[in-house]
């Protein structure tokens, strides 16, 4: 493989070279945060989502050592089907490759191969970041870090509520990392609408977005990411006391069964869906649904 030679398909790449909007999608969602079969048509779902909005999606994975950047249908029908795929962040790319390894990649990974291919926009659920008990675990999603050293604008619906989101948001201060509510002044809370924190800047429309962008390219600011925290609608987020009652217990069993490193996000979200009866689920896929959207525009207004 060539220095730097992320396998962008065909279809992203003359996109990508006649100024196309294209919108980056992760593939740990689809292997590992969303369970199977559901998750396929949820994939095939978002890249529809995206050429919807007039922009051509990138979904990225490593499949046998090659990290691709835009799936085939069949590339895609293995991502969500095969329990084999690992999960790769971004300090897993240089092994996957060197032993032909595929696995889905994280918000870090993917975050890292798009930038590679020149994309500039990306959509996901949540991002990761720093974990409750993280003065024990030391359990900082590596999201975090790679956002800090890409530059790339990715929509989502803030960090995933399982997380200690006040320390993740003062973590991104001291990244570096700008961070804007879409529509609101508060920072998002993934199932549901607001986290409870504020958010210092807010914008309404996908061209507040693209400006802030441009001003970034202006300010020669390339190797940091803008990320735009877009809430779930209300009517569709969780119903907060559940979410509250469900997360603490799929907490204390997360550390009575010992789940640690890059299990625990699976392991708390599968939960969850188990204990609302997929209502998490649902909420979950609603945001997501909504910053795919959202990303697309955004794509268009900065193409
Ligand atoms: N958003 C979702 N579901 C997910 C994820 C994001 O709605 O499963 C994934 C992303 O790939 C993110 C990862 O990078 O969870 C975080 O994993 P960890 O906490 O192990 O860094
Ligand atoms: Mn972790």
């Amino acid at each position: 493989m060539p220095k730097t030679a992320a396998m962008v398909s065909e279809e992203v790449r003359e996109a990508l070279d006649t100024g196309v909007p294209v919108v980056a999608l992760e593939s740990t969602i689809i292997a590992h945060g969303l369970p199977r079969p559901r998750n396929l048509a949820v994939a095939t779902e978002l890249e529809a989502l995206v050429r919807a909005g007039g922009a051509v999606p990138a979904t990225i994975a490593v499949l046998d050592g090659g990290a691709h950047v835009g799936l085939t249908k069949a590339e895609l029908e293995r991502v969500a089907g095969d329990p084999g795929m690992r999960k790769f962040g971004h300090r897993d790319l240089a092994p996957a490759v060197a032993t032909g390894a595929s696995g889905a990649t994280t918000v870090s990974a993917t975050a890292f191969l798009a930038g590679l291919a020149g994309v500039r926009v990306f959509a996901t659920g949540g991002l990761g970041g720093v974990h409750r008990g993280w003065t024990e675990t030391q359990d900082e999603s590596a999201d975090l870090r790679l956002l800090a050293q890409v530059g790339i604008t990715v929509v989502c619906a803030g960090v995933k509520s399982i997380l200690d989101v006040p320390a993740t948001l003062q973590r991104l201060e001291t990244l570096g990392v700008t961070v804007i509510g879409y529509g609101t002044g508060h920072f998002p809370g993934f199932y549901l609408a607001s986290s409870g924190e504020p958010v210092d800047w807010t914008v309404d429309s996908p061209e507040e977005v693209a400006a802030v962008m441009r001003a970034k390219d202006a300010l020669a600011e390339p190797h940091s990411s803008l990320i735009v925290a877009n809430p779930v609608p209300v009517e569709e987020q969780l119903d907060p006391a559940l979410h509250d009652r469900v997360l603490a217990r799929a907490l204390e069993e997360a550390r009575e069964e010992g789940v640690t490193g890059q299990a625990v996000t699976p392991f708390l979200l599968e939960r969850l869906t188990r204990y609302t009866d997929g209502a998490s689920l649902e909420a979950n896929l609603a945001a997501v649904r909504g910053n795919v959207r959202l990303a697309a525009r955004i794509a268009a207004a900065y193409a």
